[in-house]
């Protein structure tokens, strides 16, 4: 961390990119790292690949956070966050092999990329390793930093319900409310607010649920039909995985979203199974419990092979 710190320090006119479909962890990272270079007196915005969601419009967004092609310079160093593979990348530059770059991350699947990286599988998030890194930058959290690490941490940590709510990210989080985080105010945005678009989907595809014969495995598939009926959009779909793997006697679920040519697959499990071998096998990856993969067949086709492959993990669970 030490290390990253000096490469940070010697350097200027960075970008910091989250993953594709970013999540709280990607932009709460990216942000508040970007605030921290911009406090040194250095050139930096945080890259993201798509407009960001609506419940994350409460972050400090102005002058930190540029859409790919309105870019306000050339960056010439690259710091990737919360990135679990090369592939993830949100945002690509041109001329990026010449560019410095910096990996920082959480994933213990991480096969590790850029030419200086910390990760740590062992981390809640990324969010709670960009605390440590702006110690080691000597950048003090200021109200605004503080938000957007909170806003990682308790995104990843389910609201500070999932197993990597360790003592660690709790420990950071109550720093952060020594810093000035309103938490009340912050939680109310992130966790106890809906859209309507959201609700209705949410209430679509729990329509559209299918569960397994024995109740252990649940999947839904969303469709662009259902999104356009509904008007509601990617991040929309966020959490609706959660709501089938919270259903009494499931140990795996599955959400498919359909995309342009491709399906989106979000993976739950309720403790035993391990879904991100599940998710391995599709392409993806993740942890044992939230995992992830983006597969190019036919919706249907999707469905059935997440639905075995899901009942096969569930079936493994049981015996450990
Ligand atoms: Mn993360």
């Amino acid at each position: 961390m030490r290390e990253m710190a000096r490469w940070l320090l010697e350097r200027d006119d960075f970008a910091v990119c989250g993953h594709i479909s970013p999540d709280g962890d990607s932009f709460g990272s990216a942000i508040a790292l970007t605030l921290a270079l911009l406090s040194l007196g250095k050139r930096a915005f945080a890259a993201s690949s798509e407009r960001i969601p609506h419940m994350y419009e409460f972050l400090p967004l102005r002058e930190t956070v540029f859409l790919a092609g309105e870019e306000p310079f050339a960056p010439r160093n690259l710091v990737h966050v919360d990135t679990a593979s090369p592939d993830r990348v949100g945002v690509r530059f041109s001329g990026e092999e010449t560019m410095g770059k910096a990996l920082i991350d959480h994933h213990d699947t991480n096969p590790g990329f850029d030419e200086i990286r910390y990760i740590d599988g062992k981390a809640s998030s990324t969010g709670e390793l960009i605390a440590m890194l702006l110690d080691e930058l000597g950048v003090p959290i200021t109200a605004e930093i503080a938000v957007c690490l909170y806003t990682a941490i308790s995104t990843d940590t389910g609201n500070f319900q999932f197993s990597n709510t360790t003592p660690a990210a709790m420990r950071t989080v109550a720093r952060l409310v020594e810093c000035g985080l309103d938490i009340s105010a912050a939680s109310a945005s992130l966790f106890r607010t809906r859209t309507l678009a959201r609700t209705r989907l949410l209430g679509e595809a729990l329509h559209a649920m299918r569960l397994s014969d024995d109740g252990r495995v649940a999947v839904t598939l969303v469709t662009r039909e259902m999104m356009a009926r509904c008007e509601a959009g990617h991040p929309d779909t966020e959490s609706i995985v959660n709501y089938l793997n919270e259903i009494e006697g499931v140990e795996a679920a599955a959400m498919l979203e359909e995309r342009e040519g491709a399906v989106k697959i979000s993976l739950r499990s309720a403790g035993r199974a391990d879904v991100s071998k599940v998710a391995q096998e599709l392409g993806g990856g993740g942890h044992r419990f939230a995992a992830g993969a983006t597969v190019f067949a036919t919706p249907e086709e999707a469905l059935r092979v997440v639905e075995g492959k899901l009942l096969e993990a569930a079936a493994r669970g049981k015996d450990r």
